[in-house]
């Protein structure tokens, strides 16, 4: 590989240039890049450093939590409360909101520390998602009322994927950029600039072990996928499952496709099952950035208007025209199932 290379840093200047920053938002990112190159080093050494297993501890949301979330979630709260730019953080792993004291920020923080987390004991790809929103005019970071923000409103999200390598993958509302982790030197390298959701793809990913809770628009799509090119569709899908939405949407980002965990018969009274604020905007608003579209099956992940830090939402997310199709069988279903009920 050549060695002119644009590092992440670079990048960041040069966003900062190009559209008139002021240079927080650079410092913003700058404190993730840290945080998600030591949790990196973290889940690479793995069962070395003793980091396997449970905690023996619950989350917030009644999950078990491993050593490495706790571990990840320190790591977070740490290395992004020094440079004073947040003024209050929320975390997956955390009931309440965690202000940062002394702080004069004007940003706020949201994170889940490390998706995927049933992954972790077996090697595969886990990884860490964030959303950043203003702190609102006039409010304050210790409110529970400044997160409750729509994703819309969010000035930069990312994840980063702790995979075969580890790559950061970013937006700031001007497109979506990938930087692998060159471990030799301690640097993001930018490797997949300006990455496109194919529009067409003929892959999906679903948990089919709920088949028998989804919704009958669900159930249409992945039939028919199922039936492949003797079915309407007229072609073969492929099916993936990693079991951790950073991985899903990272392949999704890379070749297209489509990533859902809706709604179902199971999980409506939680109102599905990933977290709005720090799972579904941040990646509704990177497959956005993309080119693709993200659905709760009838609404637009981003437009939606919060009631709740850990609030959860149902997930269609990924290449633009068959999450058309899937917004248009739930439409359909709703036409008929109005219609059975006059
Ligand atoms: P995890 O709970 O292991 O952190 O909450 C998110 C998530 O993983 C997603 O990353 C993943 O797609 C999903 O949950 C996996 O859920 P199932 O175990 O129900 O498949």
């Amino acid at each position: 590989m050549s060695y002119k290379r644009v590092t992440l840093s670079q990048f960041l200047m040069e966003g900062q240039h190009r559209y008139g920053g002021s240079g927080t938002l650079t410092s913003l990112l700058t404190d993730i890049r840290t945080t998600c190159k030591m949790i990196s080093h973290e889940v690479n050494r793995g069962a070395m450093a003793g980091n396997m297993g449970v905690a023996g501890t619950e989350n917030v949301q009644g999950e078990e939590q491993k050593k490495l979330d706790v571990l990840a979630n320190d790591i977070f709260l740490h290395m992004t409360a020094q440079s004073g730019n947040y003024a209050a953080m929320a975390s997956e792993e955390l009931e309440d909101v965690h202000v940062v004291h002394g702080s004069a920020g004007r940003y706020l923080l949201l994170f889940d520390p490390l998706d995927g987390s049933s992954n972790i004991d077996i090697n595969i790809a886990v990884g860490s998602v964030f959303s950043i929103l203003r702190l609102p005019d006039g409010a304050s970071g210790e409110t529970l009322e400044s997160f409750l923000q729509p994703g819309v409103k969010q000035v930069a999200a990312g994840y980063a994927i702790y995979g075969s390598s580890t790559m950061l993958v970013l937006t700031t509302g001007h497109g979506v950029n990938g930087f692998t982790l060159d471990q030799n030197i301690g640097v993001f390298v930018l490797t997949h600039p300006n990455m496109r959701i194919p529009e067409d793809a003929s892959e999906f990913a679903i948990n089919a072990s709920r088949a028998r809770f989804w919704e009958p628009p669900v159930k249409r799509y992945i039939d028919e996928c199922l039936a492949g090119a003797e079915g309407p569709r007229g072609r073969d899908f492929n099916m993936r499952w990693v079991a951790a939405m950073v991985a899903e949407v990272h392949r999704i980002l890379c070749r297209g496709g489509v990533f859902m965990y809706p709604v179902d018969d199971k999980n409506t009274k939680q109102g599905g099952k990933l977290r709005l604020m720090y799972e579904a905007n941040p990646m509704a608003f990177i497959v956005e950035q993309a080119g693709g579209r993200a659905i709760t099956g009838q609404d637009r992940i981003l437009d939606i208007n919060p009631t709740g830090l850990h609030q959860r939402v149902g997930v269609i997310l990924g290449s633009k025209n068959e999450v058309d199709r899937l917004e248009r069988y739930h439409q359909d279903y709703e036409a008929t199932a109005g219609k059975a009920e006059v």
